[in-house]
């Protein structure tokens, strides 16, 4: 096998100093914050389909990238292609994890049997260079949205045959992400939604979604599967509304069928944008939940209402995910970077420079974070702000030993309101301006 990204070698640290843009500027994989490497706290992926795939066709225009790595594109060549250039990637920017679509990895055949017997051949070959290199698998998923026959969805679909044909799909990729050994096995539901009630029944529709998530679970325990299985809430796009809108819809539908036990999220930021939210509060509402399972690592447009999947560069929003992160005590999941480099920035150098850009805005991001934490004042700050529930009445009632009446009492001997307690947001925000640009 020859080398495929020529003229680029081991991308290593260089610090912020350096123009090179070959090299990273905040990413030392061993430089240690709070007391450990900065690689444990940042197991960084690489999403197969973005990067070895996608060569920027777009609604207007066909690729502008070559993802051909020396092979006819459609070919098991090719795949196998696509194989090595991954794995030379991955090892040259030291990033130990990817995440797959099953029909990332082989062209789809007409028969589901044939699809499946190229997938054996390939993860044979996957597993070799895992083998060799130490790179390991994040996360599996089943394609359930690009095929035509899920156009009314695939848990969520009114044709029974349909379901069998999600079903079996779910069940080669769990087997495959057994296989490579994946740490998550992720559901997006992107044909899991509706255009119009005029034609949809959504109880049917998500209680189905719910009896194959059941059924998936069941088979994952049974094959060794002892990963967290993950939603991926997105509110809308390819859907107008899709029924894991965000984290407390979907940590809702799993709690009501009982499927919380065996699931968590896997939030990613542009999605938290097209839902209304920040991706800090995604993360937040998954955490205080037990629910912060796994992280797409990308960032939207603000201008743009639709996914746009690009590489982080947002130094802000990095850092508080990572201090959502830290707070949280760690992702048992990692960094999927489920970004893709523009499309007219379509050269190998490029594919390689996107990359070096989000990992080293999440160093930064977690530099800062731990600086926050460090420094207090913002901890500080909001434990000082509920310090009313620590003493007296407010302990009473945390401690659920008060009642209604006796608080109505309580309220009725108070001479006057209290002061309020002004929420200082902006002096925060200058802490927080202060740490980022010191
Ligand atoms: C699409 C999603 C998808 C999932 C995996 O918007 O981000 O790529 O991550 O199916
Ligand atoms: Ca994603
Ligand atoms: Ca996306």
């Amino acid at each position: 096998m020859s080398e495929i990204f020529k003229g680029i070698d081991t991308i290593r640290y260089e610090g912020p100093q350096s123009k090179n843009p070959l090299a990273f500027k905040f990413y030392d994989a061993e430089k240690l914050v709070m007391g450990k490497p900065m690689k444990d706290y940042l197991p960084f992926a690489m999403a197969w389909w973005h990067n070895l795939g996608a060569a920027g066709t777009d609604m207007f225009g066909r690729d502008t990238a070559d993802k051909s790595f020396g092979a006819e594109k459609g070919t098991m060549a090719h795949a196998k292609a696509k194989v090595d250039a991954g794995f030379e990637f991955m090892q040259k920017l030291g990033i130990e994890y990817f995440c797959f679509h099953d029909v990332d990895l082989v062209p789809e055949a007409d028969d589901i049997n044939e699809t499946n017997a190229r997938l054996d051949e390939i993860t044979d070959y996957i597993l070799e260079k895992m083998n060799k290199t130490g790179i390991k698998c994040l996360w599996g998923t089943a394609n359930m949205f690009s095929n035509p026959r899920f156009m009314n969805g695939a848990g969520s679909t009114n044709s029974a045959d349909v379901y069998c044909f999600a079903a079996a799909q779910i069940k080669k990729a769990l087997e495959l992400t057994v296989k490579l050994g994946g740490k998550g096995y992720v559901f997006w539901g992107g044909r899991e939604g509706y255009e119009t009630l005029l034609n949809t029944d959504v109880k049917f529709e998500q209680e189905n979604i719910a009896r194959l998530m059941h059924m998936a679970v069941d088979y994952g325990r049974k094959i060794g599967f002892t990963g967290d299985f993950y939603i991926e809430p997105k509110p809308k796009e390819p859907m107008k509304h899709q029924y894991d809108f965000d984290a407390a819809t979907a940590i809702g539908f799993l709690r009501q069928y009982g499927l919380d036990k065996d699931f968590k999220m896997n939030i990613e930021a542009n999605h938290a944008t097209l839902a209304g939210h920040t991706f800090q509060h995604e993360l937040r509402i998954s955490a205080i939940n037990g629910m912060l399972g796994s992280i797409d690592a990308n960032q939207g447009d603000y201008l743009l209402g639709w996914d746009t999947d690009e590489f982080p560069f947002d130094v802000y929003e990095a850092t508080m995910c990572m201090y959502e992160v830290l707070k949280a005590g760690g992702l048992t999941g990692g960094f999927n970077f489920d970004a893709k480099s523009r499309r007219p920035s379509n050269t190998y150098e490029d594919m390689f420079e996107s990359y070096i850009l989000g990992m080293d805005t999440f160093a930064l991001g977690l530099i800062k974070a731990a600086e926050i934490i460090e420094d207090g004042r913002i901890d500080g700050f909001v434990a000082q702000k509920y310090s009313s529930f620590n003493e007296g009445i407010g302990a009473k009632i945390v401690a659920g030993e008060a009642t209604l009446e006796e608080l109505a009492d309580y309220a009725h001997n108070l001479k006057n309101t209290t002061e309020p307690c002004s929420g200082k947001q902006e002096r925060l925000q200058g802490v927080l301006n202060s740490i980022l640009f010191k």
